[in-house]
């Protein structure tokens, strides 16, 4: 067996393990972050389970760090309040970005982790299976439920050889999308093979597994060996450390292979994460912002490549350079040993361990910027700047740029920029509050920005809408449900949130959505990628929403239809998209009954007299969930 069927062995709760069959795995620990994390214990809540069952369950605040109004304040209060009572650990705001702390503090090889946020993965950097999910499924895991996905093909990307210097982690990942393109990981987990393995720490590990986020896939992983040991003793957790490696005739079912010493550093170019060249072809653009941090490349061996490029330089005049430390450890070391030091004096502009400007909470560059991100998404618009271009690149790249003021091929570099992994980290957890031993006195405060989250109605006999919106391939959960410094506070409002959604597609269609008392979605390939926000399916489910015909979807965001009780289709002709015309009228005929028990239905265009077969391919499970309407409503049923 490869690792990801070891431990989906272990795990496995119902179903069989054959590629393409639902399956339930036992999730050993969760994580959630804030701007997730406010819907996820509403819903937990709306669960009556007084404490979660998890081995570890732990809630982060990360996102919603910029405090220009009493939101987001009010929903780190509720989250720390209920997450107290309810049995969860409370990582307090400062204390860094979740997927970063959860790998230093908390991760342990062998176990499943499963969080309300898409980089979850970042855990198979140490051998745990890390999968990201809409918040219910993580409220869902926390009662003790177990998840339910695809199982998935395993595809072995074998690493050879050995990086040149200034060839980083950040270039094998930007190389693999290159490869398999942002809808190429559907289905599947990526799993890193070979003797080019061990020459990786666990962060640069971590770089890759985070990042495979942008594949479609629904996790990466690598083994747990030596280098892992030498990781968890380093933080004082040697008693984690368990030794998970493949089988020597482990098969799989998809094999890449790349030669580390052949690579080059790369970057991926507006407005998409596979949309990837090299640094020296894409050749010495003007730089006007560098942003080095995210749960990609905050490490602390990041921050410490980056402090010895800009030692005893001077920030190029026209380019303005923000770094964010990823946690409180990487923040506390690098000041101490003068790292920061060396950052401030150069003109770094230091933020606190957040998630910042990756999730635009800040920092939006100026018109027509040209940024480069040491972040994992270049969607458009999603820096908060409509016009700005997003490069991802790796922190050396980065740093060294900010000094030429132009995009910089770290390989021009003549001294050497290696860094030892520490022997020990500085382990201080005095930002992680323990949740009560009993909850039952624990007052869970809520302030007036949190309201009701919606909940569908039972399936009817028929499915009637009008086609509200046709959108292109690709479609990201930042075009559905967009987030920046002015919305992320409102992600426990959706009433509020519901006038944003499509935006970025078409500014009317929330509008459009409320007059016409809801409808249809049609969209190309893909649609849905990104974000684990369940917000981009709750939104529209709130603006009534009944279906969404796509090309094809992306894992999360389906599933988060599924759970609201919104019908995802597929074409089976793909060539009927083009059929379609917004208001065209739409019907489903005995939607209930065909959604129990057909793969294949017919949606009938009533204004242009035509019919189109569309796939539903659902489990038992889930057509009996979409009937009910939702998640919620099938949990409250089948535990009656
Ligand atoms: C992101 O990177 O897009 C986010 C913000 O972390 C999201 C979660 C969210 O939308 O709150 C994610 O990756 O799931
Ligand atoms: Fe935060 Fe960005 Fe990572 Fe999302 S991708 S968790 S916004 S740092």
């Amino acid at each position: 067996m490869n690792i990801t069927q070891k431990i989906i062995k272990d795990h496995l709760v119902s179903g069989n393990m054959v590629a393409g069959e639902e399956i339930a795995i036992r999730i050993d620990q969760t994580l959630t972050q804030d701007s997730t994390g406010t819907m996820a214990y509403l819903e937990f809540e709306a669960m009556g389970i007084p404490r979660v069952k998890t081995k570890r369950s732990v809630a982060y605040i990360d996102h919603n760090t910029l405090q220009s109004g009493f939101e987001n304040a009010d929903d780190q209060k509720f989250i720390q309040t209920v997450t107290k009572k309810h049995g969860i650990y409370f990582s307090r705001p400062g204390n860094g970005i979740c997927h970063q702390v959860h790998l230093e503090r908390f991760g342990i090889p062998g176990q499943t982790l499963l969080g309300s946020d898409s980089h979850t993965p970042t855990g198979g950097g140490i051998g745990m299976l890390a999968i990201g999910a809409g918040g219910l499924d993580v409220a869902v895991a926390m009662g003790g439920g177990a998840y339910y996905i695809t199982m998935p093909k395993v595809v072995k990307v074998n690493l050879v050889g050995k990086l040149n210097k200034w060839v980083a982690a950040k270039d094998i990942i930007l190389e693999v999308l290159r490869i398999l393109t942002v809808k190429g990981g559907v289905g599947k987990v990526i799993e890193y093979t070979g003797e080019g393995v061990k020459t990786l720490t666990v962060p640069e590990r971590s770089t890759i597994t985070n990042m495979g986020a942008e594949l479609g896939a629904t996790t990466s992983i690598f083994p747990s060996d030596e280098v892992t040991k030498s990781f968890l003793k380093a933080q004082g957790r040697e008693e984690d450390f368990v030794e998970i490696k493949a089988d020597e005739d482990a098969v799989y079912d998809e094999e890449i292979t790349i030669d580390l010493s052949k690579l080059v550093p790369l970057a991926a170019k507006p407005h998409m994460p596979d949309n990837v060249d090299t640094v020296k072809n894409i050749g010495k653009i003007k730089v006007d912002q560098v942003a080095i941090g995210s749960c990609t490349n905050s490490s602390y061996m990041d921050m410490m490549k980056v402090a010895r490029i800009l030692k005893g330089k001077t920030v190029h005049e026209d380019v303005s350079l923000v770094i964010a430390p990823g946690s409180k450890q990487v923040f506390n070391m690098i000041s101490e040993n003068g790292a920061l030091a060396d950052m401030i004096a150069a003109g770094a502009r230091i933020l606190e361990s957040a998630c910042g400007p990756c999730i635009g909470m800040g920092q939006s560059p100026k018109t027509n910027a040209v940024s480069l991100r040491t972040f994992n998404r270049n969607f458009e618009g999603r820096s908060g700047t409509a016009s700005a271009q997003v490069y991802l690149v790796s922190p050396e790249t980065a740093a060294l740029s900010a000094i030429t003021g132009y995009l910089t091929d770290p390989t021009e570099l003549e001294f050497s920029n290696h860094v030892d992994m520490p022997e020990k980290f500085l382990i201080n957890d005095n930002m992680v509050v323990a949740p009560a031993k009993e909850g039952d006195d624990v007052e869970v405060i809520k302030g007036p920005n949190i309201k009701e989250f919606p909940v569908n109605t039972k399936m009817g006999d028929e499915i009637v809408g009008k086609s509200l919106i046709k959108v292109e391939d690709n479609i990201t959960t930042d075009h559905i449900m967009p987030s920046n410094a002015k919305l992320l506070p409102y992600r426990s409002n959706i009433p509020y949130l519901s006038s944003f959604c499509l935006a970025p597609c078409d500014d009317k269609f929330s509008q459009r959505a409320k007059e016409n008392g809801g409808g249809f979605i049609i969209a190309g390939s893909n649609y849905g990628q990104g974000s684990s926000r369940e917000h981009a399916a709750l939104v529209p489910l709130y603006l009534g929403i009944k279906g969404v015909i796509a090309k094809s979807f992306a894992r999360i965001h389906m599933a988060n239809l599924i759970n609201s009780g919104i019908l995802p289709m597929t074409f089976t002709n793909e060539a009927d998209y083009d059929k379609i015309d917004m208001y065209d009228e739409l019907k489903i005929e005995n939607a209930a009954k065909n959604v129990m028990e057909c793969d294949e239905i017919i949606v009938k265009n009533i204004t242009k007299g035509e019919e189109y077969k569309v796939n539903i391919a659902l489990s038992d499970r889930q057509r009996e969930m979409m009937v009910l309407g939702g998640l919620l409503n099938y949990t409250r049923e089948t535990s009656k």
